[in-house]
């Protein structure tokens, strides 16, 4: 019999076609009496699949005694509970390099949306403002100076797209690196040295919140914020009290601390821009994501090595 499978979230058509064909599939989402289930089928389940933004509850994960491996559909593997895993013998893979490119385009394309206002001109066509009068002016995104919180895989993509735009680079990370742009031991000095922070670093415990008040008020009115990493890196009502008071200039958000819920303060605020999560969220990138975690899978459970292994 085909082992059972724990699929947490909706994933392409593809993915789930190919999954059927390895697995007895369980849609988490879908069941209603999860607790029924658990008793019914927990046994049965060797695999889960998630996504980097949804991981496997710790408590769900220790339901689940014969969990073999957990294959996450992102490269953020901060809401798996790899202690559990480590100490269970379960695998954790995650599908890093293949959304790369997507994440660092995103960023530069919200640093653009919200410096030349694209959001705002969008509606002020549709709205036929533009019939009264021209559009206030905006700002450059060229040539400005950006601080990137987290040089890994993404923040190094970031930083060279931000090369062409003959910006100012400067950095933030665990420690200095060997790269052609300024390095900052802190948030704060990182916050007052640039005019747009790129938040691209990994949620961890260390990582929450480490865009605080303080690193905002560092960032001024004239700063602008763009979060691309996870929402529990940027302290979010700090951040809604400093806008709401005109403490920054704006800011860009793809992730939030309680997502799919969004501050109806944010909601509200004309200078900010606001996208549901999509960092990765491509047809070409979500086939390759989707690849690589049948390739864990199939690996794992044919006894190879798997290709990209978390715990
Ligand atoms: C994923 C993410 O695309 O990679 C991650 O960790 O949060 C996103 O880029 C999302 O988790 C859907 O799988």
């Amino acid at each position: 019999m085909k082992p059972g499978l724990l699929q947490m979230y909706p994933l392409t058509p593809q993915m789930e076609a190919e999954l059927q064909k390895r697995f007895r599939v369980h849609r988490w989402y879908e069941i209603s009496d999860k607790q029924a289930f658990l008793q019914a089928e927990a046994e049965t389940v060797k695999a889960v699949v998630t996504g980097g933004h949804i991981g496997v509850a710790p408590d769900l994960s220790a339901a689940l005694p014969n969990l073999e491996i957990v294959a996450i559909n992102g490269v953020g593997f901060d809401k798996v509970d790899l202690a559990q895993a480590r100490e269970r013998g379960f695998r954790v893979t995650n599908t890093p390099d293949v959304l790369t490119e997507d994440v660092a385009e995103l960023a530069i394309g919200l640093s653009i949306a919200l410096m030349r206002q694209i959001v705002r001109a969008d509606h002020y066509v549709r709205s036929r403002e533009w019939e009264k009068a021209e559009m206030p002016l905006a700002n450059k995104a060229s040539r400005k100076r950006y601080g990137i919180y987290g040089l890994g895989r993404i923040g190094k993509a970031i930083a060279s797209r931000l090369e062409a735009f003959n910006a100012k680079i400067s950095y933030c990370s665990r420690q200095r690196q060997d790269v052609p742009y300024e390095y900052h031991a802190s948030a704060v000095s990182l916050a007052k040295g640039c005019d747009i922070l790129i938040v691209a670093a990994a949620a961890t415990p260390e990582t929450r919140h480490v865009i605080d008040r303080h690193v905002l008020e560092a960032l001024g009115p004239d700063g602008a914020l763009v979060n691309i990493a996870r929402g529990s890196l940027v302290d979010e009502k700090a951040l809604v009290d400093i806008l709401s008071a005109g403490g920054l200039k704006g800011a860009a958000l793809d992730v939030f601390e309680n997502e799919p819920h969004v501050p109806d303060e944010l909601i509200a605020m004309p200078n900010v821009v606001l996208v549901p999560h999509v960092g990765a969220a491509t047809h070409e990138t979500r086939g390759e994501m989707g690849r690589l975690v049948l390739a864990n899978l199939d690996a794992h459970f044919a006894g190879k090595d798997l290709p990209t292994p978390v715990v």
